[in-house]
């Protein structure tokens, strides 16, 4: 790469690094006080102390330690901020930095990586750095926390602190929209070779061949969802798995979390706001056997991740593959809702212009959608940088889940993106869609 390059490289990586921690910071020391930052607000979740300690730790041990070769600034430390060391529900008894101390300590860790970053070299015998990868990997990281932080602000009782209504409707048509598309059987290129802000398990590219199917034009909606409800969706064991009919009777669940009935009403809960439950919007915070149970009503079932990718990212026309299912383009808001604009997902049939080329809407942001399928490596994965970022979660235990959130970053998600929870998790900002064989 050339000078310009390598100028317009460090920009961009400034940029995003600052970018990146605005939103941590609003989603933490500027909005919630000392007993709210230390606080476990839910089992499932860190005190937000933590995830804000964790990020700067991650970015020390990666862009000063790995990349620049600098000294470790506090060892001592590592060992608190190592998801591996502590599960979650542990966290709160750590003696984790306070919040002002862990503010100054991640500030510090960026005033060095902003200094190294004046000097570094993209060099391509450094895989760590070969197109400037690590610090793709971290500004990503934080995003994936702060998307973690805010379903800790979902979970957090107390008064609200993120707005109840929105700046701007999402873009819509008149058109009534087919409830599927077909895929065509064939051939399609799954993954990726080439990006630079893949991740290792979205790598290699590889062919796959699949057979026709149909796949729904949008996310299923939270008045569909109801529909299965009032059917006796969660009382006949036989739209279940047999694991999910386990969870559903030891669970006692009877609707997606954070729903209230109030007589013949549903109405929910987000972000301390409480509200008339929206019929037109991606239902979210579905555990995966929920969306599977959903699937089986509706004489469906969920997609697998392939088949989701290849709806996505593959136009049969060009026999091309691309990185958003409009293409090349980065996201946008006519596009897209991406990036925390909202605290919701967009109506369903919103973004006309973000449709893939068979005519799926939403396959990106709004909310992320479960698939079929167990999350293990692509054919020729190769771990990168480190085992724990994705080849100690690969196996039966974990659901893939694909397209991001409204609460998921740009930088953080385009069609190869791939994400992965335990089936009965139903804090994240999960939805889905249903598929059929053609
Ligand atoms: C990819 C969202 C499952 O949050 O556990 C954060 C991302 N990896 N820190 C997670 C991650 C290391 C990961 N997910
Ligand atoms: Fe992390």
């Amino acid at each position: 790469a050339g000078e310009a390059d390598i100028d317009t490289f460090k920009a961009l990586v400034a940029a995003e690094l600052e970018r990146v921690r605005d939103r941590s910071l609003g989603l933490t020391t500027d909005v919630l006080d000392h007993a709210e930052l230390t606080a476990q607000h839910s089992r499932l979740m860190s005190p937000l102390v933590w995830d804000l300690a964790h990020v700067g730790n991650y970015e020390e041990l990666w862009l000063l330690r790995a990349a620049a070769g600098i000294d470790p600034m506090r060892p001592e430390i590592d060992d608190l901020y190592d998801a591996f060391e502590h599960p979650r529900s542990e966290r709160p008894t750590l003696p984790l930095l306070s919040p002002a101390e862990a503010q100054d300590y991640i500030g510090l860790v960026r005033r060095k990586v902003l200094h190294s970053l004046e000097t570094i070299r993209l060099s391509p015998d450094r895989p760590l750095l070969d197109a400037g990868f690590v610090y793709r990997m971290v500004i990503q990281h934080e995003h994936q926390h702060d998307e973690t932080m805010l379903a800790t602000h979902q979970l957090r009782r107390g008064a609200p602190v993120f707005p109840a209504t929105d700046q701007d409707p999402a873009p819509r048509d008149d058109r009534v929209l087919p409830a599927e598309v077909l895929v065509e059987a064939g051939d399609f290129v799954m993954g990726t070779s080439t990006d630079t802000w893949a991740l290792d398990n979205e790598r290699p590219a590889h062919t796959v061949s699949l057979p026709a199917f149909w796949i729904d034009t949008m996310p299923v909606s939270n008045a569909a969802y109801r529909a299965f409800i009032a059917d006796g969706g969660y009382d006949q064991e036989r739209w279940w798995s047999p694991a999910g009919w386990e969870w559903r009777c030891t669970s006692g669940k009877r609707a997606p979390a954070f729903w209230v009935s109030e007589g013949d009403q549903w109405l929910r809960r987000r972000f301390g706001h409480v509200e008339q439950l929206p019929d037109d919007e991606p239902v979210q915070h579905v555990c995966w056997y929920e969306a599977d149970a959903y699937a089986r009503w509706a004489g469906k079932r969920l997609p697998t991740e392939t088949e989701w990718e290849k709806a996505a990212s593959w136009d049969p026309v060009s026999r091309t593959k691309h990185r958003f299912p409009w293409g090349d383009e980065p996201p946008d808001p006519t596009r897209a809702n991406l990036g925390q604009r909202r605290y919701r997902p967009a109506p369903v049939g919103s973004f006309p212009e973000g449709a893939s080329p068979v005519g799926a809407r939403q396959m990106l942001g709004d909310v992320w959608e479960w698939t079929s399928t167990d999350f293990t490596g692509h054919p020729g994965f190769c771990v990168f940088p480190y085992r724990e970022y994705s080849e100690v979660f690969f196996g039966n235990e974990y659901k893939v889940l694909r397209g991001g959130s409204w609460a998921s970053d740009p930088t953080a998600c385009r069609t190869t993106f791939r994400n992965w929870d335990y089936p009965i998790r139903r804090q994240i900002f999960a939805g889905f869609r249903c598929a059929r064989d053609a």
